[in-house]
């Protein structure tokens, strides 16, 4: 069987969340670490465009974006479930406002120019520089506008006060007594501002959240061990993609299978990924495409907030 491998970096928070998603499953995985800034060379090969952080890899089947992530780690171990049964349509879209609401606050919040030096302190003027720029470029041409600081600054408590509230009112994590993927997307970017001394005071005044996010922590980010990136893709270049289901091939957009495409991110990042439509389905787009160093490999993107265009 292959082995999970992610692609990630320590500071970023959707890797934690996936990190986290692998903990919570107690599943064991190889760790690669990423550049937090283009260029991203071994990535690329991988995923033939697609830079975002992070993800994941199995053999020859790369899966981008933690919505994605999370369903084949489902498929991996069922349980504890990420998506509670009867309660998908509630997980999947409490899980969204993490990933779009609740992060856009934190970025701004971790992005005010004190919180910036902080993070940067013991770096010279140079690399923030050149991560400020690298951000803007992430974010052009995208759907995303970014939250500004002054605005994250009145609406954060707002939000910390609902889920403080929730929290001591009505259980252990957010569907109830157990957790899931709810849990972990909030949870992922109120570690990015818990993680800057310049802006963690924001959740001071939130004795239930820290205990929630005490309890969080606590499920650890599974048994990993460092790989490095050259040894992934030869893993990939070694493996055959898994097989695609026969039936089930579903284009919304009316293409048709084996058609040559670009998938890309709607909202940042929107670096096109060119291949072969090899499989559609309601909830995920499969491309093949052919790397010089990976060799044949199948990406795997969710559907909602991806498009595809005819190349
Ligand atoms: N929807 C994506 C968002 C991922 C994302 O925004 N990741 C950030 C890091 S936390 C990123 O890619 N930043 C730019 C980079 O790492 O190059 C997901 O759920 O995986």
């Amino acid at each position: 069987m292959n082995e999970l491998i992610l692609h990630h970096y320590p500071q970023s928070p959707f890797a934690e969340k996936a990190r986290l998603m692998l903990g919570l499953k107690g599943l064991s995985w190889q760790s690669v670490m990423i550049p937090p800034v283009m260029p991203k060379p071994d990535l690329l090969a991988l995923t033939g465009g697609y830079r975002r952080t992070p993800v994941l890899q199995v053999g020859a089947d790369i899966y981008c974006d933690t919505a994605l992530i999370a369903h084949r780690l489902e498929r991996e171990k069922a349980v504890p479930a990420l998506f509670p049964e009867g309660q998908e349509a509630v997980a999947a879209a409490l899980a969204q406002y993490g990933d779009q609401v609740l992060f856009p606050h934190a970025v701004a919040l971790n992005f005010q120019p004190h919180a910036l030096a902080a993070r940067f302190a013991e770096l010279p003027e140079q690399v923030m520089q050149g991560f400020l720029a690298d951000r803007k470029a992430l974010f052009a041409g995208g759907s995303a506008s970014r939250v500004q600081a002054e605005d994250a600054l009145v609406q954060w408590p707002v939000m910390m006060s609902r889920l403080e509230t929730q929290l001591e009112r009505n259980g252990e994590f957010l569907l109830g007594d157990e957790p899931s993927i709810v849990d972990l997307a909030w949870y992922a970017p109120l570690w990015f501002v818990a993680a800057n001394a310049a802006v963690s005071t924001l959740l001071e005044d939130y004795p239930a959240i820290r205990a929630w996010m005490a309890r969080i922590h606590d499920f650890g980010c599974g048994a990993s061990a460092r790989m490095e990136a050259e040894e992934a893709i030869r893993i990939a270049r070694e493996a055959t993609p898994e097989e695609l289901p026969e039936q089930g091939f579903v284009s919304t957009e009316g293409l048709t299978l084996g058609a040559e495409v670009t998938v890309s991110p709607v909202d940042y990042g929107c670096d096109p990924v060119a291949g072969k439509l090899v499989h559609e389905q309601l909830d995920e787009i499969v491309v093949a495409r052919e790397d010089e160093r990976a060799g044949l490999v199948h990406v795997h993107f969710p559907r909602v907030g991806y498009r595809i265009s005819l190349v």
